[in-house]
């Protein structure tokens, strides 16, 4: 009864996503057997309350997790508060533009956002050329296998004066993922849910930028850009696959 599981969810309406139907909510993490069935209520909960709408199609997939886990400490917080979307969009492409990326290759990216915010995933980005990387059209690359350790959770909070946040939990966890692999230049994301407008920019070098304003209260617009600087295989197979713990090896 050791074994540990990765659990993905992902609800649309109007049909299963490859059907045409449109993103409501996707969620994911690594659970024990004995939190199996409270977290995939969790997962329920968080599709069928959803502030982009009641799904119709729902989908959770369990699968046990075979290789060892290891450990990604988690980012440092910034919180930046920017008076309107414009000055927070404008901090994202500094922020990003001190990373090493050139600002042609940040506004390519950043209409490449607006295009394809019904993307469920995140779009991968060339940080040299501003190409798109991934060839998934309409799905994109869901990062999973991957959840905090919750005493390091608590500790980070405290070592940071924080309170609990689940959205926040959830996104430094994933951009702490994905800023740990050598290859990964930055992350910029803003929510899809339309009640939802702080954003982020997250490196290895600066860490979690939070940032107030995103974009407008109601739009429906949102997604994920991950800028690198090499793509191949097994990178995707480390953001989607490679299980990892966030959190600190010595507390356990
Ligand atoms: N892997 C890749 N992309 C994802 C994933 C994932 N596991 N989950 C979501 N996305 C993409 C997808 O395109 C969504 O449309 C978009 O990101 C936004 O997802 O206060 O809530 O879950 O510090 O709506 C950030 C700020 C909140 C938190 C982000 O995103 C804070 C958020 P959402
Ligand atoms: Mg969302």
């Amino acid at each position: 009864m050791d074994n540990l599981f990765n659990v993905r969810m992902r609800a649309a309406k109007g049909g299963a996503h490859e059907e045409g139907g449109r993103h409501i909510s996707g969620g994911e993490l690594i659970t024990t057997h004995e939190e199996l069935r409270k977290q995939i209520h969790r997962l329920v909960d968080k599709a069928f309350a959803h502030s982009r709408g009641m799904p119709d199609f729902f989908q959770v997939k369990v699968e046990v997790i075979e290789s060892p886990l290891s450990f990604v400490p988690p980012l440092s917080p910034i919180h930046y508060v920017v008076p309107s979307v414009l000055k927070g969009r404008l901090l994202a492409k500094k922020r990003l533009a001190t990373c090493g990326i050139n600002d042609l290759v940040i506004e390519k990216a950043f209409q490449l956002l607006e295009e394809h915010s019904h993307v469920r995933g995140a779009l991968i980005i060339d940080a040299k050329t501003g190409e798109r990387l991934d060839k998934n059209f309409d799905r994109g690359v869901r990062v999973s296998a991957f959840s905090w350790k919750e005493q390091s959770y608590e500790e980070w909070l405290s070592r940071h004066r924080l309170t609990k946040q689940e959205r926040m939990k959830d996104a430094v966890a994933l951009a702490s993922k994905v800023c740990a692999h050598p290859w990964t230049v930055a992350e910029v994301c803003w929510s899809d849910d339309p009640d939802y407008v702080t954003g982020y920019v997250a490196s290895s070098t600066f860490g979690y930028e939070r940032i107030s304003h995103m974009k407008k209260r109601g739009d429906e617009r949102g997604g994920r850009l991950l800028f690198v600087e090499n793509y191949d295989e097994t990178y995707l197979r480390y953001l989607e696959e490679k299980p990892v713990w966030i959190g600190w090896e010595e507390l356990g």
